[in-house]
This record gives structure tokens, sequence and C-alpha cells, in this order.
């Protein structure tokens, strides 16, 4: 006999935290926002324990959604950057996955291969041609004009005069050379590059190698940017953490090559992931030689996510059908609100831990259609987030950006729709034909509003995140959950917590309807 839910299934919109007591010390700049992101074993008396126990977290709690139209290298960068984790999409070949990964991992925040270089033998006239196609005035001068030759000078706009220094000139006459510039060795850290930039009131410090060889570039500005991301989410060895997408068909192949190009952290991306084909990847992960971690899901209740930590998964993603793009509700009839299926799996992970020592983090997956949602889901108990269209919509985002009807937006397409093309998303693991689409779309192919630069809209988000945090007296995401109080909100209280019963001024002081 069919089994139906007492309660109906709830989402974020539906509820309202209520505010307790606001502490003098629960200020904003107090709030921490670490997050595990592995399973960690912990003293299951600390319910839930600190999350800087696992060995691998993050400094805030936003991971980008694994999908064509979000997460690739740029945007893996610029929120790692900021202190959140990327998984990079594996909806493509394995070598365009790995390269990707390699790109983050090679990014070095500060050290910047030099990208304008010429030969001593060039001459003015190449230099004044190469600032112009490239916008960079300074120029590395190597023996063979590549950017990791033998360095020999560096040239910028203070070593000529326009119109006075014939264009004909040859370089080696004009740059500054070699013995007359402060360089710093492989090796030293930003820290170190910044000190000597200081010292030596420069703009620019070349890195060499032992044999005089150009490796990066230091630039003044860089670092002033370094420092505008305190919360980096880094390795030890100073690398950008990284995650990439696997899928429960070509993981033999897949899995390793994402593991020697470097990512922190694997993910299996499916739709449905409470099944065997789940177990049978995450078990091979496990068996590989290297140590690497692996999340699974996506789930929406305590079977699933028992089935998936039982077998290894290192988190655990919760959702079904609640993505801004996805139809798969509406297409097959299955899934769960969001804010029921974290509830429901937050419980079952407390219980596994009170039973087992054992900390398996969950990460609530889609339907954030405000940045307040974050703070709900949190509350609720997941220990992140991971979102798509609020990613699509900035600059780093992989869509093109288009002008629709007088207003910039950003493509944003669905794993599952025809563009994307992800069959293995959506595949129960069928290996008697050879598919290269899907059957039926679980996704659209969508517009969002574009919304600029990455961090400008992250740093609001969590500013209001860390603020509510306040409002609940919670100074870190412990806190938050063992605190929390919520509410669900009727539909009449939702409408007055809108505006109503006024008239709107428009920019131009005229009125609109609310
Ligand atoms: P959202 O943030 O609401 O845009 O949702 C993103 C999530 O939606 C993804 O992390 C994934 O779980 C899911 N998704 C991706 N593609 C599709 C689809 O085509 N149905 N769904």
């Amino acid at each position: 006999m069919a089994f139906i839910y007492d309660e109906p299934s709830r989402t974020f919109g539906e509820y309202l935290l209520v505010p307790n007591l606001t502490t003098k010390d629960c200020v904003p700049a107090n709030v921490d926002l670490t997050a595990p992101v592995v399973r960690f074993k912990a003293d299951p008396g600390a319910t839930p324990p600190d999350p800087r126990l696992a060995p691998l977290t993050m400094s805030v709690p936003v991971t980008s959604a694994m999908m064509q139209s979000v997460s690739g290298a740029d945007l893996a960068i610029a929120l790692a950057r900021c202190g959140g984790l990327s998984f990079v999409y594996g909806s493509q070949g394995i070598e365009e996955e790995a390269a990707m990964v390699r790109r983050v991992k090679n990014y070095k925040a500060g050290f910047v291969v030099s990208d304008s270089n010429l030969r001593p033998d060039a001459t003015l006239g190449d230099v004044l041609e190469l600032t112009d196609r490239t916008g960079h005035s300074t120029i590395a001068i190597t023996e063979d004009g590549t950017p990791t030759g033998r360095f020999v000078g560096i040239i910028t706009s203070r070593d000529y005069r326009l119109g006075k220094t014939p264009l004909s000139t040859p370089v080696r006459e004009i740059m500054t050379p070699f013995k007359s510039i402060h360089c710093g060795k492989v090796g030293l850290d930003l820290q170190e590059a910044n000190e000597l930039i200081w010292r030596h009131k420069l703009n620019t410090l070349p890195v060499i190698d032992e044999r005089q060889h150009l490796q990066y570039l230091v630039f003044r500005k860089d670092y002033e940017s370094h420092q505008a991301h305190p919360l980096e989410n880094v390795d030890h060895e100073k690398r950008l953490i990284v995650g990439a997408g696997i899928n429960s068909r070509d993981y033999r192949d897949r899995v390793p090559a994402l593991v020697e190009a470097g990512a922190d952290v694997l993910c299996i991306d499916s739709s449905d992931g409470y099944s065997e084909w789940q177990g049978d990847t995450i078990a091979f992960v496990k068996s590989l030689g290297k140590p690497a971690y692996v999340g699974a899901g996506n789930v929406v209740d305590r079977e699933g996510f028992l089935y998936l930590v039982e077998a290894g998964a290192d988190f655990v993603k919760v959702g079904i059908g609640g993505g801004s793009i996805c139809i798969t509700r509406e297409q097959k009839g299955i899934g769960r609100g969001q804010a029921s299926a974290v509830i429901e799996v937050a419980k079952a992970r407390d219980e596994y831990f009170q039973r087992t020592g054992v900390y398996v983090p969950i990460c609530s997956d889609g339907g954030i259609s405000q940045d307040y949602h974050i703070t709900i889901a949190l509350a609720m108990g997941a220990d992140f987030v991971m979102m798509g269209r609020y990613f699509a919509r900035f600059d780093e985002s992989p869509g093109r950006k288009v002008r629709v009807n007088n207003q910039f937006m950003k493509e944003y397409w669905g794993e599952g729709s025809n563009r994307a093309r992800n069959w293995q998303r959506y595949d129960h693991g069928d290996t008697s034909k050879k598919k290269d689409q899907l059957e039926f779309e679980e996704g659209v192919d969508s517009y969002v509003p574009y919304a600029g630069k990455l961090k400008d809209n992250l740093d609001v988000t969590l500013a209001k995140v860390r603020s509510t945090m306040c409002n609940c007296g919670a100074t870190s995401l412990r806190d938050l959950y063992m605190r929390a109080r919520l509410t669900v909100a009727s539909a009449v209280s939702i409408h007055e917590g809108g505006v109503h019963d006024v008239m709107l001024k428009d920019t131009r002081g005229n009125t609109r309807e609310p």
C-alpha cells in the first residue's frame, strides 16, 4: 500500500525566522561562516560538531552548480577567491574538464604569467604595437621573447618619449636592464613579494628561477586585490580549492583524470541519487590508491541519505525538482519541497552522527530564489548550499551576455535540457542502447538578468546572511542551527511581508501600483 506523508512538502519561501536575543558581541564582523565539505569524525556529544575538524572546509557555505552554464574555470576561480567552492561541470569531455580543473589549480593569486613579451632586438614600434593590442604597458624582455625565457630587462612607458624616441630604436637600448631591476626568486609567497614591492617602491616585481628565467610578474595593484579577498579558499600549497562533477557511467576514466588534474573533491551529478549506480561509483572512487573525496546525490529523504552515506559518500546533496530551470516534477511527478527535504535529511545526518561519531555534511541544492533562502536552508541544518541561477547571472559564468528587450541578460540552461544533453545525469544505467540525447527534457533553456561581478553580488548576499544570523543570536553556522526558531508563514502573512498599501514611487517621482 502506498505510503502517504502526513505533512505537505514545503519550501523555503513558506518559512520565516523568529529573532532571538542579540548579544552585544553578536555583530556581522564576528560571524564565522566556515562550513565542512566532507565527512569527519568527532565527539557525538557536540552536535553539530565544530566544522573546522573536517579535512576539507570552506570559508563561506556556498557552492556553484555543476552546470555548463554556471561552473567553468573563471567562475571557479572567482568563487574560491571569495571563500566558496565550485564544481566544474562534468557534462563535457574528460580532457576538457580536467583542463578546467588544472586552470583553477594553477591560478596563483597575484602571480601573473607575463602576457606581453618581446626580444631585445625588437623595436620601439613593436612595443607600441603590442601595448596597443594587449592594453598592457609593462613588457617583459626575454632572450627568446617567450613568457618564461631568460629575463634580460623590462620596458614601460617611462622608458621612452613618444614623438622623440625613433620608432626604429632597438628595445635593448631603452629598456631597464636586468642588472638594475629588483627581482624575486621563485618560491617566495605573496606577502614576501609585497614586502619587496614596498621596500623598493616598485610597480612590478619580476619573479625568476635559478637560471634567470622569468616565471611571473607580481603587480602592486594585484596585491591590493588579493587583500580584498581575505576568505580565499586554498589548499596547503595556497592553491585554490576546486570540485568537479562526475557521473555514474564513465567514472573509471573520468575520476583518475580529475584526481590527477588536482580536483580537491568530486561529486556525482544526478537528478536522483538513490540508486545502486551511485553506490558503485562511490566504491570505485574509494578503491583508488589516491584518497579522493566524493559527494553524492541528490536525495530528498532519510533512506536516500543513509544509502549514500553507508556506500561511503563524503557529503550528500539534497533536492529534486526545485531548480529554477528544472521541470522534473512536471515531467515525472517526482521530488519534494526543498525545505521538507532538508529538514528530514538534516535529522537523519544528526542521528547518524550520534550513532557513529561520523558527521556527513549535507548540501541543499537548488531552489534558492531569494538571498534569505540561504539563511533558512542553513538554519534548517544544511551545511552549505549549491546554486545555479544565482551564479549564472555573473560576468564569470560561461553563458553569453545578450541584450533582450533593452536589458542585458545571461543565458542559463538546465543540464536536463536538449541544449546541455547531459543524459548521464538522468540515465538509469540502461546500457542496452547507445544514447547521445535525452528521451525527454527535464530542464529548460532560459535567460537570467545580468548582474555584474560575482564578488560584488556575493558580498551583499553574505552581508544579509550574517545580519540575519545576528538577529538569531548566532555567530557561527552551528549556533544558527542550534538556536534557530522557524515558523511556517501563512499566505496572508507572506503578502504582509512584501510592500503593501502604499503607492511606490519610480525614479522620476511617478507612482505605480505595488
Ligand atoms: P537553481 O539554483 O535553482 O537554478 O538550481 C540549480 C540546480 O538545479 C542544480 O544544482 C541541479 O541540481 C539542478 N538542475 C540542473 N539542471 C537541471 C535540469 O535541467 N533539470 N536541474
